[in-house]
């Protein structure tokens, strides 16, 4: 991996692109996940590359959902694999989740590669392919029958917009981590969290243990309280305030 040092003004940028860079050569990432991972770059540079309100609101609520189901799953595809491997395990055990690969550019290496890199840092994952949900084409429609097949609720960060589409039509909530608010997946998902994946898990862990002590009473009061249709017009605003902004520095020669 290239040394990039840690007082570089863009280390973590920097750190997660190499991560991804990782990824490929491991033969985790596909090819089309550092095209993935650009895109969620550019976003995240104009939310200002930190955690807003309204994100942290959906994580609260996303948390609240996960908690509140009985049957909740991760779905992990190729870039989480390669960004997050330790903070999805830890997750998925605050949440008391089953974590299961799933990927959309299909091969089965990759699907075997994903589920190794997950237990080499002790996790436990499922990777059967032994179901098919109905309504889509591509690969990820082969899900596991003890995993996504039979869930309530359906965590798939970084997701592509048919699946996501399927996975409701199968009667499934959804919730999404993607930085892309204009993205169907965004649009369509009961609970869209438009944070960067790397902050999004840590920050979904830490909330778990504050809400782990609530009754059901007290989550779904939580949830009840959010607005997903705000949540996401909010995240376009602030883009857009913080596009002002610079405009308005550059018209000043700042
Ligand atoms: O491993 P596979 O085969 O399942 O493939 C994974 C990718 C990500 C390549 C696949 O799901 C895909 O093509 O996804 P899309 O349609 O490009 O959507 C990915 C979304 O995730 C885009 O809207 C990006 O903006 C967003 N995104 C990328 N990196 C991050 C992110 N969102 C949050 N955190 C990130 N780090």
């Amino acid at each position: 991996m290239t040394h990039v040092p840690e007082g570089h003004p863009r280390y973590l940028s920097l750190k997660y692109r190499e991560k991804i860079a990782e990824g490929v050569k491991k033969g985790l990432t596909a090819v089309e996940g550092i095209a993935a991972h650009g895109r969620g770059e550019t976003f995240d540079y104009i939310l200002g590359e930190r955690t807003h309100r309204f994100a942290w609101e959906a994580e609260r609520a996303a948390v609240s959902l996960m908690l509140l189901s009985k049957h909740p799953v991760i779905s992990v595809n190729g870039n989480v694999a390669a960004l997050i491997p330790e903070e999805i395990i830890k997750l998925s055990e605050s949440l008391n989740a089953i974590l299961e690969v799933n990927i959309f550019h299909f091969s089965h290496e990759r699907v075997l590669r994903i589920k190794e890199e997950i237990e080499s840092y002790g996790g436990k994952i499922l990777a059967d392919l032994d179901a098919t949900l109905k309504g889509l084409e591509s690969a990820r429609r082969m899900v596991s029958s003890k995993g996504i097949f039979i869930a309530d609720t359906v965590l798939v960060p970084l997701e592509d917009g048919d699946r996501c589409e399927i996975l409701k039509r199968n009667g499934k909530k959804v919730i999404t981590i993607d930085l892309n608010p204009l993205s169907r997946t965004s649009r369509m998902a009961d609970i869209t969290i438009v944070d960067n994946i790397v902050r999004a898990v840590p920050n979904m862990i830490k909330i778990s243990e504050e809400l782990s002590s609530y009754s059901k009473k007290e989550l779904e009061d939580v949830l009840a309280s959010y607005d997903n249709r705000k949540s996401l017009a909010q995240s376009v605003e602030v883009i857009r305030d913080y596009l002002t902004e610079i405009a308005e520095k550059i018209l000043r020669g700042e």
